[in-house]
């Protein structure tokens, strides 16, 4: 009766051992897999994605007609992370395209309406009163051109630039 006992407390012993170990297997597993994806992640931009936002506001248009983008000159820190605010007040549609500039960002995401889109981004197209964020980060300095490309709006002044200080 006693070593009965003794035997069944040392099976169960044995048996706990054994699913310590094989805990202490899956951590191990566990633990290196982060070590392996978290620099990954690090190196890929989620630095970036994590900065602290400032956000720009910029108007395409006025209420009263005028073909002109406000402000019309924008600056930019490398590096940093941008929420930029567009909004077309007036009756008509317009273009934000500035394709250089995007190409010398890293676009996070773009929220238009109801919808997230994530890419790359060369041109935004806003309907008379609506509203457009555009989260990136500028990555590669210099001055870079904005306009619309509505037909004839760039003639008439529908134009911009965007610098990107290092
Ligand atoms: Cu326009």
């Amino acid at each position: 009766m006693m070593t009965k006992t003794v035997c069944l407390q040392l099976k169960q012993h044995y048996r706990n051992h054994r699913m310590q170990r094989s805990i202490e297997v899956i951590l191990a597993i566990i633990l290196c897999g982060c070590a392996i994806l978290l620099p990954a992640r690090n190196a890929f931009g989620s630095d970036l994605s994590r900065q602290p936002v400032t956000e720009v506001n910029v108007s395409l248009g006025s209420e009263t007609g005028e073909l002109k983008f406000f402000p019309n000159n924008l600056e930019f820190e490398s590096g940093k992370r941008y929420k930029l605010i567009l909004k077309n007040p007036s009756q008509q549609k317009h273009y934000f395209t500035a394709k250089s500039f995007a190409d010398a960002s890293w676009t996070q995401k773009v929220d238009a309406g109801n919808v997230e889109i994530k890419g790359a981004i060369h041109e935004l197209e806003l309907r008379s009163g609506s509203k457009a964020e555009w989260v990136f980060v500028p990555l590669k300095s210099g001055t870079y051109n904005l306009r619309c490309t509505v037909a004839g709006h760039t003639e008439a002044g529908m134009v911009g630039k965007i610098a990107i200080a290092p």
